[in-house]
């Protein structure tokens, strides 16, 4: 199957491979979401698991990782891009330390999708580079995403700086990432969690529309 073949290659990191199998995949009529969540994503969290297990180590994670960011790309055009009509604009970035980015990314490729606009601040943003972007761009929803448990924490500083700030109110604050969960959410007192990429976009366009 075309899909297991995209997960073995992106975990060997053979970026051109995926490309190649991604592109095969679209024609045989795969849809776009199926490719990304059954063969990209799913090769990226088999690496996930042999990185945790000190199976593989940086290097190989930075190939596959590569593959993923490359084979993405190339279903972004093929994203259910709904006529929302919605323009919503959110400011998006990985914490302060942290520069695990590929979430982010698929969150922003989502949220484009659902026709927001997302302004990426990139990885290790700090706290208040997220309150400044939001006011100086009128941003409604701020995103932040962290993936080590050491980072995550700093996503309660984002929160108080808005209040410092004195913009609180007028933006909402979503955040995620695989150690990321509705009760910590609640604890740091964003405004909501989002497991995954997909329902993050719904999310903050529902957020956009409020
Ligand atoms: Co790192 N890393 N890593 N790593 N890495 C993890 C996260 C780790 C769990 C692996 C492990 O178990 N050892 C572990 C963290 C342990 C912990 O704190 N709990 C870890 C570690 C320790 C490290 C280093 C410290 C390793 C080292 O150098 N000693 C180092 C830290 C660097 C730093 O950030 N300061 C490090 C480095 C790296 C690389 C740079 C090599 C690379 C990142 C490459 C890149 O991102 N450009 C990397 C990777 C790839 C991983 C793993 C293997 C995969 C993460 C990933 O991309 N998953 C990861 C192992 C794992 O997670 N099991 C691991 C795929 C991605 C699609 O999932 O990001 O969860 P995820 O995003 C999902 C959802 O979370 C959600 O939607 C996405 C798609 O559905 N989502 C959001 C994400 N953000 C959201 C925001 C939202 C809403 C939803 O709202 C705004």
């Amino acid at each position: 199957m075309i899909l297991n073949e995209i997960s073995l290659q992106l975990q060997s990191g053979k970026a051109n491979a995926v490309k190649e199998l991604v592109c095969k995949a679209l024609e045989e009529g795969i849809p776009a979401e199926t490719i990304l969540k059954d063969g990209l994503i799913r090769g990226m969290s088999v690496i996930g698991e042999k990185f945790k297990n000190n199976t593989v180590f940086v290097p190989d994670v930075m190939m596959a990782a590569r593959a993923m960011t490359q084979g993405s790309e190339m279903l972004k055009p093929h994203l259910s891009v709904e006529e929302s009509g919605m323009t919503g604009k959110v400011c998006l970035g990985s914490i302060k330390g942290d520069i695990h980015d590929i979430g982010k990314n698929l969150v922003k490729m989502m949220m484009e999708c659902k026709g927001l606009e997302v302004i990426d601040l990139g990885v290790d943003v700090a706290p208040e580079t997220f309150v400044e972007t939001a006011r100086k761009e009128n941003c409604r929803v701020i995103g932040i995403s962290a993936l080590l448990t050491t980072t995550m924490v700093t996503m309660e500083e984002v929160v108080k700086a808005a209040e410092r700030a004195g913009v609180r109110d007028q933006v909402k604050i979503m955040v995620g990432g695989a150690p990321v969960t509705e009760d910590f959410a609640h604890k740091i007192g964003a405004d909501a969690f989002s497991s995954d990429a997909a329902t993050a976009a719904e999310v903050a366009l529902a957020f956009c529309k409020e």
